[in-house]
């Protein structure tokens, strides 16, 4: 059988990443594509070179050319801008949605037939749009924003209760940032809930408050430590769980941006939600039951996005 064709459209920090990790998996042949010359190139090449050391057969390919990502069955999207220190995700929306435009269309004309993962900033906006300028069925074109935003929550929480991070589970809903809703009562060591470890003395709320505030800062703390762009490693890997979850047909329970159509009381929108990730896509959405405050916070990151979605639309009128 013919390996997988995996094209990262964006060959900056996160699409370098994202081919190193794929490539280490063995997950599929990758194209580099970028507009700026020579850096898909130069990073195909030297991921190429590092395949003896670690053994793997991936071909490795870089491209300014969209007719290279023909026929892939996966396109995982990091064009565009990212923030600087004391930029907002949503600062990004006036030059990434331009760029959307241009991505929508290649994958359209070349790769109408792939798993599109966005990742661009401000996510739930761009993701929506993406999937309006290329057309692609809404299952086949999802966001990634919440596997990183569970990652660094689950960090934190095994940092707080010295446990291993195999065995901490977390749940987050909702937009990709500040108005992100982790779900606490969903959200366990081994199976045991968080409110639970509190009431056992394993933590304090206030320090649980503390973990949920700082998994929402969690890019703008690194953006403040890097200063010259955001970060890669973990969103990087965040996509690849999401990519290899419909390559190998996994049914993987993740959270991620996909096409609301009445879940949650919401429609003809993409915001984070724990979704089913197969062969199909985004197979299921798991519209799990929310108390009052939990709806009331995913309801708040809703309008964030709306907000969001209608400045894409006073920009670009065919949205
Ligand atoms: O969880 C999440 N979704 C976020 C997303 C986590 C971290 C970063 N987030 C966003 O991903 C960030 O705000 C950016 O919007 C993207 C990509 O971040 P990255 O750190 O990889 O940005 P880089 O290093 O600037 O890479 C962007 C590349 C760069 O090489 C540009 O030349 C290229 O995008 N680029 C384009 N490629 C194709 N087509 C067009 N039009 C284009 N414009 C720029």
């Amino acid at each position: 059988m013919a390996r997988a064709k995996i094209a990262l459209i964006g060959s900056g920090m996160i699409g370098g990443t994202l081919a190193h990790l794929a490539a280490l998996k063995e997950l599929g042949d990758i194209v580099l594509f970028d507009i700026a010359d020579g850096i898909p190139q130069g990073k195909a090449l030297d991921i190429s070179e590092a395949g003896p050391v670690d053994k793997y057969d991936s071909t490795i390919s870089g491209t300014t050319d969209y007719a290279d990502i023909a026929g892939a069955d996966v396109c995982i999207v990091t064009a565009g801008v990212a923030r600087k220190p004391g930029m907002s995700r949503d600062d990004l929306l006036g030059i990434n949605l331009k760029v959307m435009k241009s991505v929508g269309e290649g994958i359209k004309e070349h790769a109408p037939n792939a798993f599109v993962i966005c990742i661009t900033n401000p996510l739930d906006a761009m993701v929506w749009a993406l999937q309006k300028f290329s057309g692609l069925p809404s299952e086949k074109v999802c966001g990634m924003a919440g596997v990183l935003d569970s990652a660094r929550f689950r960090h934190f929480l095994a940092e707080e209760f010295n446990v291993s991070v195999k065995d901490v589970t977390a749940f987050v809903l909702g937009g990709h940032g500040d108005t992100m809703v982790p779900l606490t009562r969903y959200s366990t060591v081994a199976g045991i809930p968080l409110p639970d470890l509190v009431d056992m003395g394993w933590t304090t709320q206030d320090k649980l408050d503390a973990i949920v505030q700082r998994t929402r800062d969690g890019g703008a703390e690194i953006v403040g430590l890097l200063k010259t762009g955001s970060a890669y490693y973990a969103p990087a890997a965040s996509a690849i769980e999401m990519a290899e979850a419909y390559l190998k047909d996994q049914k993987r329970l993740l959270p991620a941006a996909a096409a609301l159509s009445g879940e949650f009381g919401q429609k003809d929108m993409y915001v984070g939600v724990p979704t089913v990730i197969g062969a199909g896509g985004i197979e299921r959405i798991a519209n799990i039951k929310l108390s009052k405050e939990e709806q009331a916070g995913f309801d708040k990151s809703v309008d964030a996005v709306k907000g969001l979605m209608e400045a894409c639309i006073a920009i670009d009128g065919s949205l």
